[in-house]
């Protein structure tokens, strides 16, 4: 039996440290150690040994129980070791890599036109104002010298909410607030959202614009073309040509369009400019004595002008966009690009 068990206690000890994995030990402590193990099977037969053998061979098979037990224990902590530095190697983790940022939205090239233009005024000291877009019919007309009979009062080009209460159609009203509120010399911009009864491939009906206007002591024409060009020289380039058409406004007298040379031919002719070389961008004009009147200011001391431009159609310009219709689509394959 000393040879049975020593034959056992060899063999099992090299099937131990060839065991690869958890399951495999696992196996082996069943194989020899369980219920119907062959150490088990071994130790039952020890009671057909003599008195005098009985001890000796019982001490013998404890002994190869405690070795088998504790080189199993060793192996099996081997194996785990090994496993945890397989993981580690596989997942290996670079804490001096950047963390992932999440990905920043874009301004609207709407926003970018407004900041950037109200920028160029700021430099020329004047202070942003803005309005309600929902306005009584006395600020988006009555102030601004439109006749009862004018064609934008009627419901074809004006979203009314009633009689008197209307969505604005141009910036010009926070014009006529602010000259209620504030005194001469003034000089402000109004960018912001306006509405006009309109829908097609050129026109939408909720589009943007910046007015701005200044009234001072001796305010001249002079003045409107100087503010205006320089504007225009530093939104679109030095060299930009800048020229002055006679015009009509209900609420500017004398009134004139401002172009500018051709951003795309610069002004040789082009599809974008119809062949004329010139891209119609501004409306202004000095301010009409009967807007004075309304909002009490005495024409006889003081004089100003006024302007107004579309925001959409200058961003077009400015970013080479064809379709107008892009800035409402909200589609981040537009956006992202500014
Ligand atoms: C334009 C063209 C010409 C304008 C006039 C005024 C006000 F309130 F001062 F009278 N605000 N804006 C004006 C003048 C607007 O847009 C094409």
């Amino acid at each position: 039996m000393k040879e049975q068990l020593d034959g056992l206690l060899q063999a099992a000890l090299k099937e131990i440290d060839g065991a690869g994995n958890e399951e495999a030990l696992q196996e082996l402590r069943i194989k020899y150690l369980g219920k119907k193990g062959e150490l088990t099977a071994v130790m039952k037969g020890l009671g057909s040994l003599s008195a005098t053998e009985r001890p000796v061979v019982g001490q013998m098979a404890n002994a190869v129980k405690d070795q088998l037990e504790s080189r199993l224990e060793e192996k099996l902590t081997q194996v785990r070791d090994a496993n945890k530095r397989e993981k580690l190697q596989r997942e290996r983790l670079d804490v001096t890599l950047p963390g992932r940022r999440l990905p920043y939205g874009s301004k609207h090239p709407i926003t970018l036109v407004i900041e950037e233009i109200s920028e160029i005024f700021a430099g020329l000291g004047f202070q942003v104002a803005e309005g309600p877009e929902v306005e009584l019919d006395f600020y988006n007309f009555e102030a601004l010298n439109f006749p009862k009979d004018h064609p934008a009062r009627d419901m074809q080009d004006t979203f009314f909410v009633d009689d008197s209460i209307l969505l604005r159609t141009h910036t010009s009203p926070v014009q006529v607030r602010t000259m209620l509120k504030h005194a001469p010399p003034v000089r402000i911009i109004s960018p912001g959202t306006v509405y006009r009864c309109d829908s097609d491939a050129t026109h939408s009906p909720m589009f943007h614009q910046i007015e701005g206007f200044m009234v001072d002591t001796g305010v001249t024409f002079g003045d409107l073309k100087g503010v205006l060009t320089t504007f225009l020289t530093q939104y679109f380039g030095k060299g930009i040509g800048v020229r002055l058409r006679p015009s009509f406004f209900p609420f500017t007298e004398p009134s004139a369009e401002v172009d500018i040379a051709c951003v795309m031919c610069r002004g040789k002719g082009c599809r974008v400019c119809k062949q004329s070389g010139w891209l119609e961008i501004l409306g202004a004009g000095m301010i009409d004595p009967e807007v004075y009147r309304h909002v009490g200011y005495d024409p006889e001391t003081i004089s100003g002008f006024a302007f107004g431009m579309g925001i959409e159609r200058v961003a077009m310009l400015k970013y080479g966009i064809g379709d107008l219709r892009l800035f409402f689509d909200n589609d981040v394959r537009f956006l992202q690009q500014f």
